[in-house]
């Protein structure tokens, strides 16, 4: 994934059609597309083999299974071309080295869920995350994700990680602000419903990006 804009795209759309007309929209916009089951699930696995001939794809499947199944999912989605992979921590570290394994066997990138940015990740991952992200570098990830709801939380969870890298999601819909998951920390901001559910997804790109560029010149 090529650092240039600092943003990911939650691409929770529900049809084919919509996800390739945004996809082709805000392509020059945003580093990578995140697609996850709710387009999955509606247009099919072929959808990412589509989505990655215009841009890097990040298939968040939040895979959370035994190891042998987490390989199973993990060569489905990559061999449909994503670039990268999101899993769970909580099943353990075989689970957890087995996506890691078929990630780098694809060249690919695993980013292990942390904290997630919803109030209700306070109740039992929150207590671990320390722990997970922990796991997450001994497991040979790429990088973590990390509530830009909570940019107290992504400080924390990068003087645990050092340089690995932190996706962030959380920010416009959930409440969370760009700029304060930047200067916490996080190396992306991932964003859906803020940019595909407006009226002018462009202009909602333009406007983040402007929020990154800020940042960056504020440090
Ligand atoms: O902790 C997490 N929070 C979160 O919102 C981990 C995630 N992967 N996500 C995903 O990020 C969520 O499933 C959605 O695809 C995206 C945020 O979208 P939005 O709230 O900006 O619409």
């Amino acid at each position: 994934m090529n650092k240039k804009n600092s943003l990911i795209l939650a691409l929770d759309v529900l049809s084919r059609d919509k996800a390739l007309e945004l996809t082709e929209q805000l392509v020059d916009h945003f580093d990578a597309i995140k697609v996850g089951y709710p387009l999955i699930l509606h247009a099919g696995l072929g959808i990412v083999e589509e989505i990655s001939s215009i841009s890097p794809v990040i298939a968040d499947l939040k895979i959370a299974d035994t190891p042998n199944t987490n390989r199973l999912i993990c060569e489905a989605v990559l061999g449909a071309g994503a670039d990268a992979i999101i899993a769970q921590a909580f099943p353990g570290k075989d689970s957890l080295v087995a996506c890691a394994d078929c990630a780098e066997s694809f060249g690919a990138d695993l980013f292990v869920v942390t904290e997630m940015s919803h109030p209700g990740a306070e109740q039992f991952m929150a207590p671990l995350a320390e722990r997970m992200a922990r796991l997450a570098v001994e497991s040979g990830a790429s990088g973590v994700v990390a509530p830009a709801t909570r940019p107290e939380r992504i400080r924390m969870i990068r003087s645990i990680i050092g340089d690995k890298l932190i996706i962030s999601p959380g920010v416009g819909a959930q409440g969370g602000s760009a700029g304060e998951a930047l200067q916490a920390g996080a190396d992306y901001l991932i964003v859906g419903r803020s940019v595909y559910g407006s009226a002018d997804p462009v202009a909602q790109a333009k406007e983040l990006a402007a929020q990154v560029e800020q940042s960056r010149r504020s440090n």
